[in-house]
């Protein structure tokens, strides 16, 4: 292992309640199988895994709720969430980089929520890198479904009225620093949040438009300008069907793998990453582990594995 990087502590989250089906809750063991802490052990970093979150549910919070809203599991959602918050907070403080392999997405409810703790008490600003088809930005009140992995970005940005889960008054991340890729999917209501609340969301169109190295540019560019600290969350599902059929909630028009690839690469030149969450694998819908073998190649990229070194980059 190499003593100047940081290093790495992986946390199970065996979550599938906040989406509509069964199967993320295998998610942890297949990128385990898959072998995500044997490739960043060979890229020299020191991996600790400290296994899978089992929380408490927290009961009683549905009183809180506005009329008509809808949470579906949220007593084990809201467990889930603390135990997220308090885990990735304390491995970030220790110095470490949290990957949080999921589990369906509102595991992120929990992480970002820990990570914008820890960039508070540092004096950062946090930015989030969401990239996903969908932009989770529903609260229980807009939500056409009820499903919490629709509202993880509405949650931590002090949006998705779901009182009692964490402090009113915790550290919430900004809207207009976080930065969607690869969106297809965004239902009528949440499309107006995403707008009034300032999100920056380049869509499938402004993938194909402006491609990946020029928007990865200005994202960075604006990272680096603050020197914000970068939460990365990769939904299986913003990578195509075909590349990543192991996600229940597919979306036609997905990112290549080798838009993800350059994505990843350029990330890791960056230096910024501070976290990364791995969500939404349904092993149970992969074909013969595909997808959790895309995820950890590229999680591989993401911490260095690479084609060729380039020049640095002059300052
Ligand atoms: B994922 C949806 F209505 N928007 O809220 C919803 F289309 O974490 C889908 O991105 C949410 O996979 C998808 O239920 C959540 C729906
Ligand atoms: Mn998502
Ligand atoms: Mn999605
Ligand atoms: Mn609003």
């Amino acid at each position: 292992t190499e003593p100047n990087k940081t290093p790495v502590t992986l946390i199970g989250v065996p979550l599938e309640e906040g989406s509509g089906r069964r199967g993320c809750v295998m998610g942890p063991t297949a990128l385990r199988i898959a072998g995500v802490d044997r490739v960043l052990a060979e890229l020299g970093f020191r991996v600790s895994d400290a296994g899978d979150l089992k929380p408490e549910p927290v009961e009683g919070l549905e009183v809180g709720l506005p009329p008509q809203a809808q949470a579906k599991n949220l007593a084990i959602v809201a467990g889930f969430t603390r135990a997220l918050e308090a885990a990735t907070h304390a491995a970030a403080s220790a110095g470490q980089l949290p990957i949080l392999l999921g589990g369906d997405h509102a595991l992120s409810m929990g992480s970002v929520s820990g990570m914008a703790r820890h960039a508070s008490e540092r004096g950062r600003p946090l930015f989030v890198l969401w990239l996903d088809a969908h932009a989770d930005f529903n609260s229980s009140e807009t939500s056409p479904s009820g499903n919490m992995h629709g509202m993880p970005v509405a949650f931590f940005c002090g949006e998705a009225a779901l009182p009692g889960i964490l402090p009113d008054d915790r550290p919430l991340v900004d809207p207009r620093r976080v930065y969607q890729v690869g969106i297809r999917s965004v239902d009528a209501r949440e499309r107006e949040e995403v707008a009034e609340h300032g999100v920056n969301v380049y869509d499938m169109r402004a993938l194909d438009e402006m491609g990946a190295a020029a928007i990865m540019r200005e994202i960075l560019a604006a990272v680096e300008a603050e020197n914000g600290l970068l939460h990365v969350s990769l939904d299986v599902d913003f990578l195509d069907p075909e590349v990543a059929p192991g996600v229940g909630t597919t979306v036609p028009g997905g990112a290549t793998f080798r838009e993800a690839h350059l994505i990843m690469e350029m990330l890791c030149d960056s230096g910024l990453v501070s976290s990364l969450d791995l969500v939404e694998l349904n092993p149970f819908l992969d074909d013969r582990g595909k997808s959790a073998r895309i995820l950890v190649e590229l999680t591989a990229s993401l911490f260095g594995r690479r084609i060729f070194d380039r020049p640095t980059r002059s300052a």
